[in-house]
């Protein structure tokens, strides 16, 4: 959206006219738009926009979002013109109790000595982050029976470790699509990072630069693509996660760029053709609804619900099929791994194509309700490569990746016996960036410390001795096996709660 520099100047007292859900007109860093059309369509809800109606609202949306959101989301005719500098009054946001209280509990964070794993990193985000963020991050679909199997299933895979074996070094650093890594984790790409710290995405970056992790960027990323890569140090690999868009100029310009900035493979989404109903996050973005006057279920009112969930639709092409595969690996030499892959069939095409490989997720269990683990998910496709095509993992010329649960550094050691090269985590290090940078350092080195102690444990010198001998995997796909008590994930995972009373 260009700015038309010579266009008349609007005076503040004109946007404050516009305060309503008739006419609302919002100031981001110096300019006027009109966001009537759209409140009904922001994924965080109408009421954050209705607070700032005719306001500057530049410190909220920059907490949030990408310098380029808007102009992205917007049509350019809702870009009005420059606010006058002259005429602006600086709003004093009003802290609520529950703001207050958030404070207080975030100026008593422990000390990160005291995080002893992941799961603690979990426990304190859910304190200090805003209960919106929580909620937005920690849902998942329906009844969040899926994100819950995620980390279950890892406990239904044993160990049958070795012994005598010599273990005083140890050694688990791999290569993913051919770029060293220090372990066999990535950065898996999440949404929204300022939600959890203003730095955002950027902490995730450096931490992983330091530590030489592979950070996968999402295109939903709250800083632009070329703040992420900037962040990185010379020669650090970064991935690049991957929404097709609709208008597939604008995918093709991103790649093309992420290509020429040294993006080193490219994970193309492909379970999200529309977004899962993640419940929690609804009822938070209706306690930021305005309320509407008759709480029938009117089509208006079924509408506007449905938009929010569908606003994604706008920019996530759900139409993308195998046929655009070809296109894709036209405009781009980087490796191409589809991120999302559920069935043999699916990654047996992804390998006939000549793809990179294929994560084996349910997004988080954000997407599809029901949809196995990629644990269980990767013992079935490692099975039916060996049976069907004599072809055995891991393996260079196809990587297979899982993601979901993931919360140890046995889990990782689990999944690469089985065969994956490397597994991603996403909402753990989300949650360590509630302490910033060194929080993400801290889960980093946590997960190195676990696997120094398990390699050994397990007689593992390197990561070519974690084997499909080393663990028993029998019962993967007995889902009513009784598994022992998680303690620790089960203090942190919250229960879902029913519909209640309007407040009198
Ligand atoms: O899981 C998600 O929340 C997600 O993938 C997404 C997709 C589009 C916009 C924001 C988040």
């Amino acid at each position: 959206m260009s700015t038309n520099q010579n266009a008349e100047l609007i005076s503040a007292q004109t946007v404050a006219k516009h305060n309503s859900r008739e006419s609302c007109w919002i100031i981001v860093s110096g300019k006027v738009y009109d966001v009537t059309d759209f409140m009904d369509d922001h994924p965080g809800g109408s009421k954050i926009i209705l607070k700032y109606a005719g306001m500057d609202a530049t410190a909220e949306y920059d907490r949030i979002h990408p310098p380029d959101a808007l102009s992205t989301h917007l049509a350019p005719e809702k870009f009005l013109g420059l606010v006058d500098p002259k005429t602006v009054v600086k709003v004093e946001t009003q802290m609520s109790e529950e703001d207050k209280a958030r404070a207080q509990r975030k100026s008593s964070l422990p000390p990160l000595s005291e995080i002893l794993n992941l799961h603690d990193f979990e426990a304190i985000a859910r304190l200090v982050m805003h209960e919106r963020t929580w909620a937005y991050y920690s849902s998942a679909a329906d009844d969040e029976i899926s994100t819950r199997e995620n980390h279950a299933a890892y406990h239904r895979v044993w160990f049958r470790p070795r012994v005598l074996r010599d273990v005083s070094t140890v050694d688990w650093s791999t290569t993913i699509l051919g770029q060293p890594s220090s372990m066999p984790v990535y950065i898996s790409a999440t949404a929204l990072g300022k939600l959890a710290h203003p730095d955002g995405e950027l902490n995730l970056t450096r931490a992983a630069g330091n530590h030489g992790v592979i950070q996968m960027v999402p295109t939903m990323a709250s800083f632009t693509f070329d703040e992420i890569v900037d962040a990185a140090k010379p020669g650090q690999a970064q991935f690049l996660q991957l929404y097709v868009n609709r208008d597939r100029n604008i995918t093709k310009k991103l790649v093309q760029h992420a290509e020429k900035r040294g993006v080193k493979g490219l994970f193309v989404t492909v379970d999200t053709p529309q977004l899962g109903r993640r419940e929690r996050d609804m009822r938070m973005r209706f306690a930021n609804q305005e309320p509407t006057e008759a709480p029938q279920n009117t089509p208006q009112d079924r509408e506007r619900v449905q938009k929010a969930a569908n606003v994604v639709n706008s920019f996530i092409d759900p139409a993308l099929n195998w046929n655009d595969i070809p296109w894709l690996q036209s405009i781009t030499k980087m490796p191409i791994v589809l991120k999302g892959v559920q069935s043999w069939a699916d990654a047996f095409e992804a390998y006939d194509r000549g793809l990179a490989g294929v994560v084996l997720s349910n997004h988080g269990g954000r997407q599809l309700e029901f949809a196995r683990s990629g644990l269980e998910m990767l013992v079935e496709v490692t099975q039916h490569f060996k049976q069907k095509r004599g072809i055995t993992f891991p393996n260079d010329k196809f990587q297979l990746f899982v993601d979901g649960g993931v919360r140890r550094a046995t889990d990782v050691i689990k999944a690469v016996a089985l065969g994956a090269t490397a597994v991603g985590l996403g909402r753990p290090f989300l949650y360590a960036s509630a302490y910033g940078q060194p929080g993400v350092e801290r889960a980093m080195q946590i997960l190195h410390d676990e696997f120094e102690m398990n390699m050994r444990l397990l007689g593992a010198r390197t990561i070519k001795d974690l084997v499909p001998e080393l663990v028993d995997a029998s019962s993967i796909h007995a889902h009513m096996v009784a598994v022992p008590d998680d303690r620790l994930y089960n203090a942190n995972y919250e229960s879902m709660q029913h519909a209640r009373l309007r407040e009198m």
